[in-house]
């Protein structure tokens, strides 16, 4: 345990959960998940898992708590969650503290992840006075027709290592004006900031007497996520994370005709026309393609660059790239700290040798980067230049890492044909300024950008929460966080009232 995991997990009160085991046991144990720091590899905390008898328990619990939350009146759910909004106000730095230390995120943006939770829940409170339904003229005299969107049940959150806290809010706070309770199981790599979140959460919530709006369940594919995915309690399962574990849920899911809200994987490119401001759209590309260790579903992987400006453009992302600093990520100033785990500082290797196999450069980057003291998994963010004829089978995998692949193009329409050949689609930009240009890449016949996010003038990430969050083809077509995103939550009922006194048929059907 660090020191400032301890002192964080101490303001919230949290040293005594009983998920939570500070003094590791020497002896191993099943029930028991190992935390490890990214920043020094070695093992931080452990966490107690669900077996079948828990879960169950759990599943119980959440079922009866949607029945008494469902009859809140939408409003009074909303001061619910702007109690639950303030509480993450208060504890920001701690949280962001948790997810420094137990994922490796920076320190600004952990607390920026932080602050997504807090806007979420913002935005949650404005929605609970305009959960709209439409009303609709009736074909029929005397009849009225108007329809209403009601609680939907529990909801299952199923939420990645890379925002371990912000995701599981997109869903929470939401599913919570709309009158769900929530069943959060979240991914092994970061249990603690999700227990301290869904802690933080559940003490409020308990405070207005709903003791379990908000419950977790933890364990292994096998044991939990498999029933929790075919759990027919759960009405919708929400998953954000890898396209192979979206499949296993959508095809599950769709099995049993629930819903599934799906956020998986992208293949964000960034292309950067001839016109561009480059000194912008550098910056905007060293956010987006180094920030999180390139552990962003939103992280830009490929740069498409005008042939008459990638030079130019590359000498000012490798000067970029080789002043970032590597290291601490608690530390500040840092501006990049370690992946994961090892298992992702060998995917970054392989990807690299696979893009050197198949003709690509390495301009910049391109190994470990050890880092003194420390020794946990840092890389080096990587540019990659392709080959001339554009090919590199490589980067049309997500590879969770900080490696940029650079390709050229001369026409603008071969830049968003490859843009969008590949199989994921979740967020892209463009910069110029040339207006047509930009709107030739939003073009509203739907051929230009094929992706959920399409910006202009900016990076691919760092997206507001005010949007629609997500993406088409291989990233799940589901859409989390702003805009009407809350209707996934709900179930939509279609009325109409008869006050004519009489029987008439829709459709001008006689049935004497
Ligand atoms: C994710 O990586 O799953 O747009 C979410 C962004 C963040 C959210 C990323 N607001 O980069």
């Amino acid at each position: 345990m660090t020191h400032a995991l301890r002192e964080a997990l101490s303001s919230l009160s949290l040293i005594d959960h009983p998920r939570l085991i500070l003094n590791i046991p020497a002896s191993q144990d099943k029930g028991l998940s190992i935390v490890s720091s990214p920043t020094t590899g070695r093992p931080i905390a452990a966490v107690r898992l669900d077996d079948e008898r828990s879960y169950e328990e759990t599943l119980g619990r959440s079922v009866a708590a949607f029945r008494k939350w469902r009859e809140v009146p939408a409003p009074i759910r909303g001061q619910v969650v702007r109690a639950i909004g303030d509480e993450f106000r208060t504890h920001k730095d701690a949280l962001g503290a948790i997810i420094t230390a137990e994922v490796g995120k920076i320190t600004s943006e952990a607390r920026g992840e932080v602050q997504e939770t807090i806007d979420i829940a913002d935005f949650a409170v404005g929605l609970s006075r305009q959960l709209y339904g439409l009303t609709m003229p009736s074909e029929r005299p005397g009849h009225a027709m108007r329809e209403q969107w009601l609680p939907l049940g529990p909801v299952g959150v199923i939420s990645a290592f890379n925002f371990p806290n912000a995701v599981w809010a997109w869903n929470a706070m939401l599913a919570a004006v709309c009158g769900d309770s929530v069943v959060w199981k979240p991914s092994l790599l970061a249990p603690i900031i999700a227990i301290a979140s869904n802690t933080l959460a559940q003490r409020v919530a308990s405070r207005f007497g709903h003791e379990d709006l908000f419950t977790l369940v933890m364990g292994s594919d096998q044991v939990i996520g498999e029933r929790f995915i075919a759990d027919k309690r759960l009405p919708l399962i929400s998953a954000t994370g890898s396209c192979r574990m979206g499949r296993r849920v959508g095809e599950v899911v769709s099995k049993r005709l629930g819903r599934s809200l799906l956020e998986l994987g992208g293949n964000n490119a960034a292309i950067v026309h001839e016109d561009a401001d480059l000194d912008l759209a550098a910056r905007a590309i060293v956010f987006a393609a180094v920030g999180t260790c390139g552990q962003r579903c939103t992280t830009t992987r490929r740069l498409i660059a005008h042939e008459s400006i990638v030079d130019q453009l590359l000498a000012k992302l490798t000067k970029a790239y080789q002043s970032v600093k590597i290291g601490d990520p608690a530390q500040d100033g840092t501006l990049v700290g370690p992946l994961v785990n090892a298992r992702a500082v060998e995917g970054f290797e392989q990807a690299i040798a696979a893009a050197k196999q198949q003709g690509g450069t390495v301009l910049v980057g391109g190994s470990r980067a050890p880092v003194t003291g420390l020794t946990g998994h840092f890389v080096q963010p990587t540019i990659i230049r392709a080959p001339a004829n554009n090919q590199l089978p490589i980067a049309r995998e997500e590879t969770f890492a900080p490696i940029l692949y650079v390709f050229t193009y001369r026409d603008i329409d071969d830049a968003i044909a490859m843009q969008n050949g590949v199989d994921q689609g979740l967020s892209s930009c463009i910069f110029t300024r040339d207006a047509g240009i930009a709107e030739r890449f939003l073009s509203p016949a739907g051929s230009g950008s094929d992706c959920g996010i399409a910006n202009v003038n900016l990076g691919t990430s760092g997206a507001e929460i005010g949007g629609a969050f997500g993406g088409e083809k291989d990233t799940g077509g589901g859409r989390e966080s702003g805009s009407d995103s809350w209707k996934a939550y709900m179930r939509r009922q279609t009325c109409t009232i008869n006050f004519s006194g009489k029987l008439e048929l829709a459709q001008g059907i006689k049935f004497e």
